[in-house]
């Protein structure tokens, strides 16, 4: 597995519920196999956020549909704080280890998780492909989750931050439409900006749906073709890594 950097979950190793085999499928048992699936990966979280907070690790968990410009971006930030933040990437997708790829061309370490049938990473996938990482003690983990607006949005990772990446070209709406992921984000990048000029789409509107459903939502509006708004969010990042440093106890010291 450390040879490919590629993890592959078969749905018989999956915990979920399109694929649990149990016979009688009410409505009640299978909101308690649901209760039960997100309780176990709760538990999985806290220990990949008691791991990140052990390594002054920013974890990040990046969400958005498909195409939105995730790894384009990804790759953009890569390059741009390469030799000065220690960084590495878990990738997402159901198939192929494309994604990865990309990242490796950057030279930062990549790890590729394929879910198979699965629509979103879960805690226990991401436990396991810390182990072939290596350590990034004040560094930044990016982890890019299975496009998808819906279910990523329940599966905690463990991160200090989801970040949802809505692409201009998707429709103002999104955030309503799909307002559990916007509710349970940190930050909106709201991508592809250098295409405004050849859109109908609302930039102003988009971020009033998005804080109609989450007020505290902090929003960059980028480019990663254009690098507008970069400067932002590489700062936005920086931050990051300097507040989770800095809520470690001072080693040697004895408060
Ligand atoms: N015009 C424009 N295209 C972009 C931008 N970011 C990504 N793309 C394009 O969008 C497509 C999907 O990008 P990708 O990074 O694979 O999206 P992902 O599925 O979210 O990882 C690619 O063709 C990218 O070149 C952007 O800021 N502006
Ligand atoms: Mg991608």
């Amino acid at each position: 597995m450390a040879s490919t950097g590629r993890l592959v979950f078969r749905p018989h190793q999956q915990q979920h519920h399109h694929h649990d085999p149990a016979p009688p499928d009410t409505p009640t048992r299978r909101i308690q196999i649901e209760q039960n699936i997100l309780a176990r990966n709760d538990a999985l979280a806290a220990d990949n956020r008691a791991f990140f907070a052990g390594c002054n690790t920013f974890a990040l968990n990046l969400v958005s549909s498909p195409g939105s410009g995730k790894t384009t971006l990804l790759v953009r930030t890569l390059s741009a704080l390469k030799g000065q933040v220690a960084m590495a990437v878990i990738e997402g997708d159901q198939q192929t280890d494309n994604d990865a790829e990309r990242i490796r061309a950057t030279g930062i370490p990549a790890v590729q998780i394929n879910t198979g049938k699965g629509c979103h990473l879960d805690a226990q996938m991401v436990g396991h492909a810390l182990d072939d990482l290596p350590p990034l003690d004040g560094g930044v983990l990016f982890i890019e989750n299975v496009g998808n607006l819906v279910c990523p949005a329940s599966f905690d990772l463990g991160e200090a931050h989801k970040v949802v990446i809505l692409s201009v070209t998707e429709g103002e709406d999104k955030p309503l439409k799909y307002p559990d992921m916007f509710r349970a984000a940190g930050l909106m990048l709201l991508n592809k900006c250098d295409l405004l000029p050849y859109l109908a789409f609302d930039a102003d509107l988009a971020i009033e749906y998005a804080h109609r459903i989450n007020p505290g939502l902090q929003v960059i509006r980028i480019s990663a073709t254009s690098g507008e708004g970069m400067a932002e969010w590489l700062e936005w990042i920086k931050d990051g890594c300097r507040n989770a440093a800095a809520k470690q106890p001072v080693a040697g010291t004895n408060v």
